[in-house]
């Protein structure tokens, strides 16, 4: 049993309990919004009644605080200035692929709105909760504030270290191999480990395996088990892989993007954030590559699968 979660549940405040039903909309747009955070609304009526819920579903389309006015019903519209407003990151200040979400609510003017987390893009960054006071918003901010910034530690990484979250993972026999001694690959995943791995690499934007890897082992380096976004795979370009080899290699038919292994990992994990936009990355190995990064001790979360 979770006795942490159960005392969590009773001890927890009124606008606590409503941005966990908030955090968990959130989650609904896992795999399809990277490199936007997954963001969750609710408007809540002061009977407690929820009346309007929403998410940001995919890139490029709605944000959450959209959606969930958007859903509240005619019958409920005045009750929206009397309401409060719960969203999961503070609602953005500016024009992105949509326009600004704290402009959207000062005209709807709910009575407060609660924020999970400031958002950390420099074009939001506190400017979204000004927004909202400046009309005579009452802003809670920080409710479940660590819950909210763990559920977009991707998004939150990446804005503040201008380079991608970065997880390695790989899998390795209980001697601690990773291959054979002629470099071809051991089975160690069972089905289950397989369709658990295809699910980290829907939350991430790309996906990273050495020249070694990628010959012996071809992977496709998709996410075909578990539903979601795709990563882009990254490959370091070598001479090693002419023309016509790259060709039959799966990984090559969707698009990698192809980094200079003499520039330093630190700048090319900067340019994959800069230049490509990738806020997530999932290092499979092989060995040296995995080496490479934790020497450089660029990595946010480390994952093995060990047969015991
Ligand atoms: C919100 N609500 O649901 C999300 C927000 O290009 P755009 O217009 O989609 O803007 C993307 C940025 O907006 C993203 O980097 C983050 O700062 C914020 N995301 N904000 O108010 C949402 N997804
Ligand atoms: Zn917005």
């Amino acid at each position: 049993m979770n006795t942490y979660n159960s005392d969590r549940l009773l001890f927890m405040t009124t606008d606590e309990m409503y941005m966990s039903r908030a955090i968990r909309l959130a989650m609904s747009g896992a795999g399809h919004v990277s490199p936007n955070p997954m963001v969750g609304a609710l408007i809540v009526a002061p009977d407690g009644r929820v009346i309007g819920e929403g998410f940001h579903r995919r890139f490029g389309e709605a944000h959450a605080e959209v959606n969930a006015l958007a859903s509240v019903a005619d019958v409920d519209l005045p009750l929206i200035p009397l309401s409060t407003c719960y969203v999961t990151l503070e609602p953005c200040s500016h024009y992105g692929k949509t326009p600004p979400c704290a402009q959207l609510l000062c005209r709807h003017h709910p009575r407060r709105v609660v924020v999970g987390t400031v958002d950390p893009n420099p074009r939001v960054a506190g400017r979204g909760i000004k927004m909202l006071q400046d009309a005579g918003i009452e802003v809670v901010s920080d409710v479940l504030a660590q819950e909210c910034r763990n559920l977009n530690r991707r998004f939150f990484t990446s804005q503040l270290l201008r380079r991608p979250w970065i997880l390695l993972k790989w899998a390795e026999s209980s001697s601690g191999d990773m291959c054979l001694p002629d470099g071809s690959p051991i089975t160690i995943s069972s089905p289950l480990t397989k369709v658990l791995m295809h699910r980290q690499r829907s939350l991430c934007d790309a996906i990273m395996v050495g020249t070694n890897t990628l010959l012996h082992d071809n992977p496709s380096l998709d996410n075909r088990l578990w539903p979601g976004n795709s990563p882009r795979p990254v490959l370091f370009a070598s001479k090693a892989i002419s023309p016509r080899v790259a060709e039959r290699l799966k990984a090559f038919s969707r698009d990698p993007i192809i980094l200079d292994p003499n520039i330093p990992l630190a700048q090319n994990m900067n340019s994959l954030f800069s230049d490509y936009h990738i806020s997530s990355l999932m290092v499979e190995g092989g060995r040296r590559l995995l080496d490479s990064f934790i020497k450089a001790q660029l990595y946010d979360e480390i994952r093995v699968e060990r047969v015991l």
